[in-house]
């Protein structure tokens, strides 16, 4: 049988696809959370809108971001750092919905990181045209933890690189419900999102949402 490239667990609907050592990719694993996840997030930003972070080089973001967890990522002159507090609100970050808690821990022991208990929850929205420039996550502690990437709404053009910002990064559509874990040596590697081409999601309309669980301490 051929079930190298598209080996079926848990949801027969998931496939999973590794794309390198410590990366795999679940497509539509989020579906059956769904119902339960887009209220949760809707909640959310009701506590912590979406902001375009200044990076310390004083630009503006073209993604606006929030957080919900005991930790959220933000950035100020002083540099990027998580902080338990939201700096626009003075209060904690949302705490972070068993739901979510649920969909990061089980996408996880799917690809092989058993255990998974994210503190932090980095919820990015890109709308037509914004994009992330090739970046490495290193703000993060603990490098052994993985990272789980939820897709939601329109689909977006993922960019995958190597350890080297030089190295040509591989293109990959993420959609509606698409979860991917990064963890072992691809946790370092360098990645991005091409600018969001236009359109009309049916749940979400004319945006992407990615949320991002996070070890972070
Ligand atoms: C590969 N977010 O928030 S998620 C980020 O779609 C970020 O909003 C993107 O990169 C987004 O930092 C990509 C996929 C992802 C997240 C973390 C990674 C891929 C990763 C860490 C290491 C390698
Ligand atoms: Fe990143």
């Amino acid at each position: 049988m051929t079930a190298d490239l598209f080996e079926t667990v848990g949801d027969a609907r998931a496939p999973r696809e590794t794309i390198a050592e410590g990366a795999v990719l679940l497509r539509g694993f989020a579906g059956t959370f769904m119902a339960e996840l887009i209220p949760a997030l809707r909640d959310i930003v009701k506590q912590a809108p979406f902001r375009h972070l200044i990076t310390p080089g004083g630009h503006r973001m073209s993604v606006a971001m929030t957080n919900c967890g005991n930790a959220g990522w933000v950035s100020d002159p002083s540099g990027y750092r998580y902080d338990g507090i939201d700096p626009d609100s003075g209060k904690s970050w949302p705490p972070m919905p068993p739901v979510l808690c649920r969909l990061a821990a089980e996408a996880a022991a799917e690809a092989g990181f058993n255990g998974f208990a994210p503190e932090a929850c980095l919820i990015n929205r890109y709308v037509p045209g914004a994009k992330l420039s090739l970046h490495q996550d290193k703000d993060e502690l603990d490098y052994a933890a993985p990272i789980v990437s939820v897709s939601l709404g329109l689909p977006a053009t993922f960019l995958f690189g190597g350890l080297k910002r030089s190295d040509t990064p591989r293109r990959y559509r993420l959609e509606h419900g698409d979860v991917a874990v990064w963890g072992g040596p691809s946790r370092l590697f360098y990645h991005g999102v091409a600018p969001l081409a236009d359109g009309e999601h049916g749940v979400l309309g004319r945006q992407r949402i990615n949320l991002t669980f996070r070890k972070v301490r």
